[in-house]
């Protein structure tokens, strides 16, 4: 991972903030008054400009948002717009460059879609989508979301937490992690046909069992009220909001319970700067950069917007138990 923009600046973010387009929680559900007037809510009208047809909001997605969710915190600070949010993106299956995903990953058919579920637990087998979502209801998070290149977003995901989805599969006594692996086609993946990315395909991610089973970790299916595009990881992906982007896994079709700690793409790739953990830790710098501050998008090359990184991305309150005791320079 390569970061581009090195210099730094003290124009105060709240000069540079833009608006969010997407209104807040409790703006939304003032505005809104419950589900019924969804349709007509300004955060919808707002993006309507954005190339969203009504088939990436299906109702069903609507009425998650309009449920919302479990009392989680939202970010504080405004929201992405979705334009940036669809066309930044790291998808190395379909390039490495930022705006690649959005021009490539039409190719990607994420339906029909099957996960496996194998490993430690007693129900393993190959899952429909659908039978994967079914009995779960669907919720709205606005989370900040920090890649380790140093840029951040704040994102309003759509899912359901992930320990719930785990618990169904009924882990054994033996299982102490979780392993996720994406879809590896070159057909669909173009990016699978370069060889000088040095990854070993499928893209793969882990986590330690307690930190699956915390409730900010989400398994998520759409954003900004809508199903995820493609460029995002659709139909199924993974948001850890504590941790640096690359842990969160895109296009999810295996989920292994395992005994062991599972090996992940990044750290495979480059030990010494990735590694398992991956918490955000604006005291514990990246090899080849600083971690301590972040370039929030929307950036421009007047306005890069530099902003402080929080410690776990600012969810410490919530997190910070998980790592008890773990010195966590060494387990980085
Ligand atoms: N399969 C897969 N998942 C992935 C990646 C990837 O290249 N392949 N990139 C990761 C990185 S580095 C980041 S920052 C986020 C970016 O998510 P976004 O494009 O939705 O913002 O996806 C993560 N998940
Ligand atoms: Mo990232």
């Amino acid at each position: 991972m390569l970061i581009r923009h090195k210099h730094k600046s003290d124009i105060p973010a709240s000069e540079i903030t833009p608006e969010g387009v997407y209104l807040r929680r409790r703006e939304f559900m003032a505005a809104a008054g419950g589900a019924a007037l969804m349709a007509s809510a300004p955060s919808l009208a707002a993006l309507s400009d954005a190339a969203a047809e009504d088939s990436s909001r299906p109702a069903w997605m609507r009425k998650a948002v309009a449920a919302r969710g479990d009392g989680a915190p939202d970010a504080t600070d405004a929201t992405t717009p979705y334009t940036d949010a669809i066309r930044y993106n790291n998808f190395y299956e379909f390039g490495t460059a930022k705006d690649d995903p959005a021009a490539n990953a039409d190719s990607l058919r994420p339906h029909p879609w099957t996960v496996t579920v194998d490993g430690e637990v007693g129900r393993p087998g190959d899952y429909a989508l659908e039978d994967i979502l079914k009995p779960h209801p669907l919720e709205e998070r606005i989370y900040r979301f920090r890649c380790v290149e140093a840029w951040s977003m704040v994102v309003p995901w759509v899912g359901f937490p992930l320990g719930d989805l785990l618990r169904r599969f009924e882990p054994t006594s033996k299982a102490r992690y979780v392993r996720f692996e994406t879809l590896a086609d070159p057909e669909q993946m173009p990016g699978l046909k370069n060889p000088f990315t040095g990854i070993d395909w499928p893209y793969t991610e882990g986590l330690r069992l307690d930190e699956a089973m915390h409730p900010l970790t989400l398994m998520v299916v759409g954003m900004y009220g809508r199903t995820l595009p493609n460029q995002n990881g659709a139909p199924l992906r993974l948001m850890v909001p504590w941790k640096y982007g690359f842990k969160s896994i895109k296009s999810i079709v295996r989920i292994s319970l395992m005994s062991e700690q599972p090996s992940t793409t990044w750290n495979d790739l480059a030990p010494g700067e990735y590694g398992f953990y991956a918490n955000v830790n604006p005291a514990v710098d990246h090899p080849r950069w600083s971690q301590a501050r972040e370039r929030r998008l929307p950036t421009s090359l007047f306005n890069p917007n530099w902003r402080d990184t929080l410690m776990f991305n600012g969810y410490q309150e919530q997190v910070a138990g998980l790592y008890k005791g773990m010195d966590l320079r060494r387990f980085y």
